[in-house]
């Protein structure tokens, strides 16, 4: 880094946590975007805001200990980390996968501070989960496992202190064990604790299908005023195929986009006919299996083992929505070589910094995931004002919402890289736009 403040503020991280690489490239991809601006606010040095901001408020790790359904005691680490509630209290979701760290869930919060601080909605940042597979898990074991979970994690949460959501491998199913539970041990129904509820406890139209329907309303704007075009008639690849992946394929076909390839950690389908969606929520959300059932049932369709070789297919629209670091610069090189014209982030940090810097280097606009992904968390918002007035808006009103405030963000990040002499660099716009709002509100909350 140019500038020497970043540079010590991003030494002192790797010195503090040297074995966090995750946590590494969010923060350096954040300290980065500040080189054009950084000399113009010398009070950030002496008010200590960027040690400040990149310093969680509070982290816990704590023990899960359930039962197997052959009765031997299982013990997993649980994570949650309280990032910053200079504008809100602390949102953002649990993950669920063997893969979770203290590096992981603290790039996640990290993100999703930043994330908030564009949707215009009072929110602060926070992210946990845990270690815990739930692959080949009975329904007992994953009800057993998300009481034992919320059992320890329910002292640390609260509406007013800290909102928890889904993520990888938490969905509606397992929000709403943790809220049976959390209800028995406060025998309160305090609902806006945790979103992604079930339509009949409190839950919100829209939040299941709004981070996949946001990542298409921030990618139309961003065809608009970027590419000149938008989805009708492009061909497009969506990684993943869960929550978000699934919703998000969802939404281009309705804008007209023709999906040809997804995947899950196995693999990926290549279907040349277009993806047929019913097929693969049957075979992911309903029946909880493998994506390369889709090619032993569907005419056309093939089967590849290893999910980055989805990138040798060429795409116009690229949109990868499974899961973080899944495109570096080999499977850039292939987005670049196959005749992309955008690609925007639907899965948190699914671009290396190498992959966004090729990328851009060939004239590609990147939509960084903070911005892109933030309709799952702005619907959760949604969640929580409807739980607040106790009513419930309809499908249209909480959709149209979603899209307006997809909207705001995509003009807020492209507002700020103009504003910043970097035209155009939405990864530089949307942590400049979220980081100066937040910043403001931590100055203005005194020494905390
Ligand atoms: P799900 O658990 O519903 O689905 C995850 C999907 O990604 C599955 O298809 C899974 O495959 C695949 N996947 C997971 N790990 C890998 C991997 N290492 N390589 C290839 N594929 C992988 O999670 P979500 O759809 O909720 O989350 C996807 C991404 O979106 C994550 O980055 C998450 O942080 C982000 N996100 C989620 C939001 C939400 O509201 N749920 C909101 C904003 C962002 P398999 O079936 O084999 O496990
Ligand atoms: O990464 C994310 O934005 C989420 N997992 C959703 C967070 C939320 O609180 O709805």
């Amino acid at each position: 880094m140019k500038n020497a403040y970043l540079q010590r503020v991003y030494d002192q991280v790797l010195a503090r946590d040297p074995d966090a690489p995750e946590f590494h490239q969010c923060i350096r991809e954040f300290l980065e975007s500040l080189e054009n601006i950084v000399d113009d606010h010398p009070e950030w040095e002496k008010n200590g805001i960027l040690e400040r901001f990149i310093e969680p408020d509070r982290t816990v790790t704590f023990r899960v200990t359930w039962v197997d359904d052959a009765g031997k005691v299982q013990v997993n680490r649980g994570y949650r980390v309280q990032y910053n509630s200079a504008i809100g209290p602390y949102k953002g979701g649990l993950r669920f996968h063997p893969s979770v760290n203290l590096s992981v869930i603290k790039f996640l919060g990290f993100e999703m501070n930043l994330k908030n601080g564009l949707t215009t909605l009072p929110l602060g940042g926070g992210k946990g989960g845990s270690d815990f597979d739930p692959k080949g898990k009975s329904e007992a074991e994953i009800m057993r496992f998300c009481q034992a979970f919320i059992t320890e994690l329910y002292r640390h949460i609260g509406q007013f202190t800290d909102i928890p959501a889904g993520d990888i491998g938490v969905g509606s199913r397992e929000i709403g064990y943790m809220f049976g539970q959390m209800k028995r041990i406060t025998n309160r129904f305090e609902a806006a604790t945790l979103t992604g509820k079930g339509l009949t406890y409190g839950g919100s139209l829209v939040r299941t299908e709004a981070t996949g329907y946001g990542i298409c309303y921030f990618t139309q704007e961003m065809l608009k005023k970027m590419c000149g075009t938008d989805f009708a008639g492009k061909t497009v690849i969506v990684t993943g195929s869960g929550n978000v992946a699934i919703f998000c394929a969802e939404k281009v076909m309705q804008l007209g986009g023709k999906v040809v390839a997804m995947s899950d950690s196995n693999g990926y389908v290549y279907d040349p006919a277009g993806i047929d969606l019913d097929l693969i929520k049957d075979i992911k959300l309903v029946r909880r299996a493998r994506i390369k059932e889709y090619a032993k049932e569907k005419d056309g369709a093939v089967y590849k083992e290893g999910c980055r070789n989805i990138w040798d297919i060429p795409c116009q629209i690229a949109l990868p929505c499974a899961t973080q670091n899944e495109v570096d610069a080999t499977e850039a090189k292939k987005i670049i070589a196959g005749g992309c014209i955008a690609l925007a982030e639907g899965a948190n940090m699914p671009c290396t910094i190498e992959a966004v810097e090729l990328l851009h280097a060939a004239g590609i606009p990147v939509g960084p995931a903070k911005a892109v992904n933030a309709g799952g968390v702005s619907t959760s918002a949604l969640e929580m004002s409807q739980n607040s007035i106790r009513m419930n808006w309809s499908f249209e009103e909480v959709d149209e919402k979603l899209h307006g405030i997809m909207k705001g963000i995509f003009e807020a990040a492209y507002d700020a890289s103009v504003a910043v002499g970097q035209p155009g660099n939405l990864v530089v716009g949307a942590n400049v736009a979220s980081f100066l709002k937040i910043a403001d509100a931590m100055v203005a909350q005194g020494i905390v």
